[in-house]
């Protein structure tokens, strides 16, 4: 069944109005594997090419307008390179998004950051954790992310209890230092770079963690850090329910944390994530934060983030087509078929052309994908940063 009706282009062209997802710094630099990396010709090597191509992808999908910052990564000066940042936000036109302190790099982090046994290793983690929220407030950027690495290898060897109250004290500290219109996000992940414990394992932790600390701080949803079969749009669900959903990092994966391009495995999850989120109230989903976390490691990088962001487009377009007031009707009477069809009916609708016509309209390009191809920004990068890129590999030991 093709998409006709007035009302269902108008659900399409408003879900694609505000929809917006964040890219983040890392997937245009050169990324890899534990095992190794595929230096890419094109891949950004400094924060100004990271922008550069941010505002690529921005120019070409017109939903991308902030960049997520690796703190060590993009900001190893801390606050004195905020001025830079700053440049390069009116430079590229595109701004700083999510500020992301780095707690895993560091020698000292082998046994933990903010969960470290040793008091002065816990108390350099947090100071890093208030560097990062004083950066986010001079950059005027909503959130600070956190990915606490912390946890352990084997069984007996770490106090689980006593880790828990230091998580919850930096966070508290952290908690304390947020400005107004700050927030704090704190990302749980089962397992990796640890594989039998981790401080902040699930959403349950998080969510406690988080409430712990105040307030302004709320849980983000990483994809691709559930175990299989986890059902995800659930966890969303009662996120929601408790107002503590704060953003995403999305990405897709087949077997654990793969990064892959969001909705390359399964595009069908996704789906049923936004059709959660778009059955609250346009005010409240506004507060959510969606944010790609991908590694790209055999596709181009620009190729990639610009194909994340299209076919999230068109996911979020599709879980507005469901017809919510039918469903709820279908639902409450139990007409499972019925109701499952006027779901999944949404899901397997073509929506690429009324997304095309709403591009045409915002004067975007049409196919956001040919378009980069066409306006030969890769080539040109590629010239520019390829010698450069493939010097770097040879000093990897
Ligand atoms: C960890 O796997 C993670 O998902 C965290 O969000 C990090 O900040 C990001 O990936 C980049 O390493
Ligand atoms: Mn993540």
């Amino acid at each position: 069944m093709a998409i006709g009706n007035a009302v269902e282009v108008e659900r399409i062209w408003a879900a694609l109005d505000e929809f917006r997802i964040e890219v983040p710094s890392w997937g245009f630099a050169n990324t890899g594997t534990r095992f190794g990396k595929f230096v890419q010709g094109a891949a950004a090597g400094t924060i100004e090419e990271k922008f550069s191509d941010a505002g690529k992808v921005h120019e070409l999908t017109g939903a991308s307008p902030t960049v997520a910052l690796h703190v060590l990564w993009d900001l190893p000066g801390g606050t004195a390179d905020v001025p830079q940042i700053k440049k390069l936000e009116v430079k590229y036109g595109v701004r700083a998004g999510s500020i992301n302190p780095n707690l895993f790099q560091a020698q000292e982090y082998k046994y933990g950051s903010i969960a470290n046994p040793s008091a002065e290793i816990r108390g350099r983690a947090v100071e890093h954790l208030l560097e990062s929220v004083a950066i986010g407030r001079e950059l005027g950027s909503k959130d600070v992310s956190l990915w606490i690495a912390d946890g352990s290898n084997y069984p007996g060897t770490q106090d689980m209890r006593k880790r828990m109250g230091w998580v919850e004290e930096a966070l508290g500290a952290t908690h304390a230092a947020l400005g107004d219109g700050q927030r704090m996000l704190v990302e749980y992940k089962p397992f990796e770079p640890y594989f039998y414990h981790t401080d902040i394992a699930d959403w349950g932790m998080a969510l406690e963690l988080a409430r712990r600390a105040g307030p302004k701080a709320k849980v983000l949803v990483d994809t691709g850090h559930h175990y299989q079969g986890t059902n995800i749009e659930q966890i969303v669900a009662w996120l929601l329910h408790v107002g503590a959903l704060g953003g995403f990092h999305f990405n897709d994966r087949k077997y654990a944390d793969d990064d892959l391009t969001l909705g390359s495995i399964d595009p069908y999850q996704v789906f049923r994530i936004f059709h959660e989120i778009l059955s609250t109230e346009a005010g409240e989903r506004s507060g959510i934060a969606f944010m790609i976390d991908q590694s790209h490691n055999l596709k181009g990088k620009m190729e990639a983030m610009v194909q994340t962001v299209v076919t999230a487009q068109e996911l979020y377009a599709k879980a507005a087509l469901v017809d919510r007031e039918r469903l709820a009707e279908l639902q409450q009477e139990c007409r499972l078929v019925e109701a499952e069809e006027c779901f999944r009916g949404a899901f397997w609708q073509d929506v690429r052309p009324i997304v095309r016509e709403w591009r045409e309209a915002k004067g975007l390009a049409a196919d956001p994908l040919a378009a980069l191809e066409a306006g030969g920004y890769v080539e040109r990068i590629t010239r520019e940063r390829e010698s450069r890129n493939r010097e770097s590999v040879s000093s990897y030991a």
